[in-house]
């Protein structure tokens, strides 16, 4: 079996200690991190898929994203070791609120921190004043804000709302992610831009602080 094949073995089964072996063995060998990153992400899609198609309950994908979560705690620190000397800005970061879901986020938010950011991680099921009053307190450049569910979305278009109430707006650069979110989206509520996983999330980070 292929190394993909095996991650997807691990996850759809929620074999903590086969990701757990998969991700020890992908460092030694020198897997490249991202690629392995991908076999996994590709695997707890699949989970959802599978949840989604009804032929999984909601235990065996919080098996799944156990998994997963094991597998992500052990490159996290691997991302980091490469982390380059510089200062690129100040980003706070979360899931928004009502929604728990925060392994994408975390994967983010590791690898801004490694090229260079300052990260202000507030975790999962964040307010959308809490990731304002956090951007304030720190002067932050961005504001990151993940949602995985279609009834949680709305809460990136209310903190965009709310910068603009507040007649800050123009302070910070709003990224925004998850599987739901759109270019549509993107537009429509008036966020300066997504991306699709963290590696592209990262160039565009930096795309839009650089400007
Ligand atoms: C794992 C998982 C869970 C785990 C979460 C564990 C955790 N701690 O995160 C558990 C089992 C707890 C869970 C619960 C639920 N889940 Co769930 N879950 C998933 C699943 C399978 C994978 C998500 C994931 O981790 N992906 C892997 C990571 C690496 O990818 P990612 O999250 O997309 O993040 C990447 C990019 O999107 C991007 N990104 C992410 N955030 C950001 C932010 C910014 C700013 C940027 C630029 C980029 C970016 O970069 C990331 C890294 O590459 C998805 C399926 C899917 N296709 O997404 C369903 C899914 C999201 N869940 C779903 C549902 C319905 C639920 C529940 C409501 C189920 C229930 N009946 O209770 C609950 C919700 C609980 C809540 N209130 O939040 C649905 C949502 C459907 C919808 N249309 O809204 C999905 C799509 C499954 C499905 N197909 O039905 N879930």
């Amino acid at each position: 079996m292929s190394f993909a094949e095996n991650c997807e073995e691990a996850i759809l089964n929620g074999n903590v200690e086969l990701a757990e072996k998969l991700a020890n063995k992908a460092i030694k060998e020198n897997i490249d991190i991202n690629i392995a990153i991908d076999a996994f992400s590709l695997a707890i899609r699949k989970a959802g898929d599978l949840f989604e198609e009804g032929e999984f309950f909601l235990p065996e994908l919080m098996r799944s994203a156990e998994a997963m979560k094991v597998a992500m705690a052990i490159f996290e620190p691997v991302l980091m070791e490469g982390k380059e000397d510089r200062f690129l800005g100040k980003v706070v970061i979360g899931t928004i609120e009502g929604d728990i879901h925060d392994i994408g986020k975390t994967l983010v938010a590791a690898i801004m921190s490694a090229e260079g950011f300052e990260i202000f991680d507030l975790g999962a099921d964040v307010p959308v004043d809490k990731f304002i009053d956090k951007a304030e307190e720190v002067g932050a450049d961005l504001i990151c804000i993940s949602a995985l569910l279609t009834t949680t979305m709305v809460g990136q278009k209310r903190l965009i709302d709310n910068l603009k109430q507040r007649n800050i707006r123009d302070k910070y650069k709003v990224l925004i992610g998850g599987a739901p979110v759109s270019r549509k989206w993107v537009e429509e509520i008036g966020a300066d831009g997504s991306a699709e996983n963290a590696v592209s999330a990262v160039k565009l980070a930096r795309r839009l602080l650089e400007k």
